[in-house]
C-alpha cells in the first residue's frame, strides 16, 4: 500500500440518508474533483461550490463540492469532498468513475492513518476518532472527545517529562558522583518512581472505562412473583418479558437496554430464585446467580405487600456485599414491609410507575465518574500499567541498594511504554492493527 497515491471512499454511512459524501485524498484530489465536477471557476480552498457530478457526459447527481488544500485538511494532503444526494447509486457511480481514473479505494481507517503519518494527530487522537464513531452514549462520547482534544496526549506528555527528569537526575549522579552522592540520587529516584507509578495507575479506571463504553450491567433478582419482569418492562417502557401471576414465569434471562442520563444500562430480568423447581427453572436460577455475580448493580426486589419469606431473607444475605439497591415493589398495595427496616430502599410500583425515576437515578449513580479517568482505552491503560510496573521495579532496585544504572534501564523501558500510547514509538504492525479496526471512509 503506497502512502502517497490518491485514495477515495464513501465517507458517510452506506444506505439511505440525506447526503452521501465521497472523500478523495492525495496529490490528484484537485484534478479528480475538476474532472468529476466540471466548473468554470477555479477551486478556492475551503469553499463550498454548487455543481453537478458528471461522468462521460452524463449527469450523475446535483452536488456540493469542496476542496481542502494541503496542509489544511484532515489528512494534510489535498482533500476533496463531493456531497451527493443520499442513496447508493450516485455515490457508487462517482466512486467507480474515480477508480476508472486510477484513484485507489481507501482501506478502512486510511484517511485517519494518513492524518497520523503526516503528524497532524498522534495515535491516541486517531483512536479517539474511532471511539467517537462507535460511542452510543454521552459518557462514551465525552471520553472520546476529551481524548480527541488531546487529553490523553497531555497526560502522557507530562508523565514522560517527569520520567525524563528522573532519568537526568540519575545520569547526573552517575556522571558527577563527587557532586551528588549515589545514595541521595537513589533515594530521589525511588521516591519519584513510586509517585509516578501511583499517578499512572490511578489514571486507569478499567471498570469505569468499560461502563462508559459498553454500559452498566444491572440485574433484577428476587423470589418468584415479586414483580421483576414487571419492573423490567416498566424501566424499558415496553413489554419485553412475560408477566403472569404464576410464580416461575421467567426462566431465561431477558435483557432490555435503557439510556439513563447519557449512560447505557443493560437491565437483566432473571428467573425467580427458589429451591425445588423443575429442571428448566433450576437452570434459570443458576443463570440468575451468575448474572448477579457479574453485575455492576444488583436490584434486590421484594414484594412490599407481603411479609418477608425465608427466600427473601436468604437473598438479602446473598446480595449483602454486592453493589445493590433494595427495591420494595408493589407499593400501590397495602404495605406489609416498612422501608425503615431496610438499608436505603427504593419504594416503587411497577404497576403505577411510582418511584421509578428515583430507581433510575439510583442505578445511574453506580456509573458516576465512569469514563472520566485520564485514560479510558484498554490499550492505553495496559501500557500505563506496564510503565508503572517498570517504575516499581526501578524503585525496588534503588531501595535494595542496587546500582543506579540498573534502575535507569527500567526507567527507559517505562518511557518506551508511554511512547507507544501516543505513537512516538510504534511499529508498522501496531499501526496496521489499530487502523484496520476503523470503518472505510474514516
Ligand atoms: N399491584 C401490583 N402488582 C404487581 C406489581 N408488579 C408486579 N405485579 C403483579 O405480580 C405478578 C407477578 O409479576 P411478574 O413481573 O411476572 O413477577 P416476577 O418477579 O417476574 O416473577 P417470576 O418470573 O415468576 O420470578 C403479576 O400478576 C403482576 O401483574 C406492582 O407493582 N403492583
Ligand atoms: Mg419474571
Amino acid at each position: 500500500m503506497s502512502e502517497n497515491d490518491t485514495i477515495a471512499a464513501l465517507a458517510t454511512a452506506p444506505g439511505e440518508g440525506g447526503i452521501a459524501i465521497v472523500r478523495i485524498s492525495g496529490p490528484e484530489a484537485e484534478k479528480m474533483l475538476s474532472a468529476l465536477v466540471p466548473a468554470s471557476h477555479a477551486w478556492e480552498s475551503h469553499r463550498m461550490y454548487y455543481g453537478h457530478a458528471m461522468d462521460q457526459g452524463e449527469i450523475l447527481d446535483e452536488c456540493m463540492a469542496v476542496l481542502f488544500r494541503a496542509p489544511r485538511s484532515y489528512t494534510r494532503e489535498d482533500v476533496a469532498e463531493i456531497h451527493l444526494h443520499g442513496g447508493a447509486w450516485a455515490a457508487r457511480s462517482v466512486l467507480s468513475a474515480l477508480y476508472r481514473r486510477g484513484v485507489r479505494a481507501a482501506e478502512p481507517g486510511e484517511f485517519t492513518r494518513r492524518a497520523f503519518l503526516s503528524g497532524r494527530i498522534d495515535l491516541s487522537r486517531a483512536e479517539a476518532v474511532m471511539a467517537l464513531i462507535s460511542a452510543d452514549g454521552q459518557r462514551a462520547a465525552r471520553a472520546a472527545v476529551r481524548q480527541l482534544e488531546g487529553g490523553v496526549s497531555a497526560f502522557i506528555r507530562s508523565a514522560q517529562q517527569k520520567l525524563i527528569s528522573l532519568l537526568s537526575g540519575a545520569a547526573a549522579a552517575i556522571d558527577y558522583p563527587e557532586e551528588i552522592s549515589l545514595e541521595e540520587a537513589a533515594g530521589q529516584l525511588e521516591q519519584g518512581a513510586r509517585r509516578l507509578a501511583d499517578q499512572l495507575e490511578s489514571a486507569c479506571d478499567e471498570r469505569g472505562a468499560r461502563i462508559a463504553e459498553q454500559g452498566l450491567e444491572a440485574v433484577l433478582c428476587g423470589r418468584p412473583n415479586v414483580g421483576k419482569s414487571s419492573l423490567l418492562n416498566a424501566l424499558a417502557r415496553q413489554e419485553r418479558a412475560i408477566v403472569t401471576a404464576i410464580p416461575g414465569t421467567t426462566r431465561d434471562i431477558v435483557r432490555a437496554d435503557v439510556m439513563i442520563a447519557g449512560l447505557r444500562v443493560h437491565f437483566s430480568d432473571t428467573a425467580g430464585l427458589r429451591e425445588g423447581a423443575d429442571v428448566i427453572e433450576r437452570i434459570g436460577v443458576d443463570r440468575a446467580r451468575q448474572a448477579i455475580a457479574g453485575a455492576d448493580c444488583v436490584l434486590t426486589v421484594l414484594n412490599a405487600s407481603e411479609p418477608l419469606t425465608d427466600e427473601d431473607r436468604q437473598l438479602l444475605r446473598d446480595t449483602e456485599n454486592a453493589p445493590r439497591i433494595i427495591v420494595l415493589n408493589q407499593c400501590d398495595q397495602t404495605l406489609a414491609l416498612h422501608p425503615a427496616d431496610f438499608d436505603r430502599p427504593v419504594t416503587v410500583s411497577a404497576l403505577t410507575g411510582e418511584g421509578l425515576a428515583e430507581l433510575e437515578s439510583r442505578v445511574a449513580a453506580f456509573g458516576a465518574g465512569a469514563g472520566e479517568s485520564a485514560l479510558t482505552q484498554q490499550r492505553h491503560m495496559r501500557l500505563a500499567r506496564e510503565a508503572a510496573q517498570c517504575l516499581r521495579i526501578a524503585a525496588d532496585a534503588c531501595a535494595n541498594g542496587a546500582p543506579v544504572d540498573l534502575a535507569v534501564i527500567d526507567l527507559q523501558q517505562a518511557l518506551q511504554c508511554l511512547g507507544r500510547v501516543t505513537g512516538e514509538q510504534v511499529d508498522e504492525q501496531l499501526i496496521d492493527e489499530i487502523f484496520s479496526r476503523f470503518c472505510v471512509g474514516k
